[in-house]
């Protein structure tokens, strides 16, 4: 059957930007205007993969970069058949980080290590240092000079009000718009 899918709307930025903060009330704002919506996260730690990757980003165990790597990877993939299911049935996706974290912060760890062990810490988990962040900002900036990703870019320094008002227009804009687009392109076998 044609049409009605809901949209997947991910959002990424650097620690403290204000995503999780955002997603919520996304979520919520979509709703009340009689939209089918739901929030997920990345890594989602409640499962079994999730829970070796909390323990990991909490320090309490270490992996090598590469397992850790695949690790938030099978993490996402796990969720794909629920999440092409509820797309499917017409519900849009707030979705707190995807793969654009995957590789923003895998593909950080080589340059930074040095020197982000030389800095104090902003946090109490892994990444959570000001050098890190700085890296991962640059990786996000690369990544999106792929336009073909549809990437909508929102100054996380503006209040929570405004930030909330701009997320929310461009969400109703790109619901009406997936609404009778296949959800083909959404996921392919090259995706990490
Ligand atoms: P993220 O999920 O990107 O790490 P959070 O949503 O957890 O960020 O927000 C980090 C902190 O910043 C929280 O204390 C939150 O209340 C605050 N915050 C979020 N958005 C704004 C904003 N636009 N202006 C000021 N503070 C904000
Ligand atoms: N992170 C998140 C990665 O390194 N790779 C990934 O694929 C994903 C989805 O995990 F430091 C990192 C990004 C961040 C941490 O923190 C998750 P939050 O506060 O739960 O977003
Ligand atoms: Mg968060």
């Amino acid at each position: 059957m044609a049409g009605r899918r809901g949209a997947l709307i991910v959002l990424e930025g650097a620690d403290r930007a204000g995503k999780s903060t955002q997603a919520k009330r996304l979520v919520e704002s979509l709703k009340e205007r009689g939209y089918q919506a739901e929030g997920m996260r990345f890594p989602e730690r409640t499962t079994e993969i999730g829970r070796l990757v909390g323990s990991y980003l909490e320090k309490k165990s270490n992996l090598e970069d590469h397992t850790v790597h695949l690790l938030f990877s099978a993490n996402r993939w796990e969720q794909v058949p629920l999440m092409k299911e509820k797309l499917r049935s017409g519900v849009t996706l707030v979705v707190d980080r995807y793969a654009f974290s995957g590789v923003a912060f895998t593909s950080s760890k080589k340059v930074i290590a040095e020197a982000a062990a030389k800095r104090g810490d902003f946090g109490n988990e892994r990444y959570e240092t000001s050098a890190f962040q700085k890296m991962v900002q640059k990786r996000y900036a690369e990544l999106m000079e792929d336009r073909s990703l549809n990437w909508q870019v929102i100054d996380a320094a503006q209040s929570m009000e405004e930030v909330h008002s701009a997320i929310r227009q461009l969400s109703e804009d790109i619901i009406q718009e997936a609404k009778d687009q296949p959800l083909g392109k959404l996921w392919v076998e090259s995706d990490t």
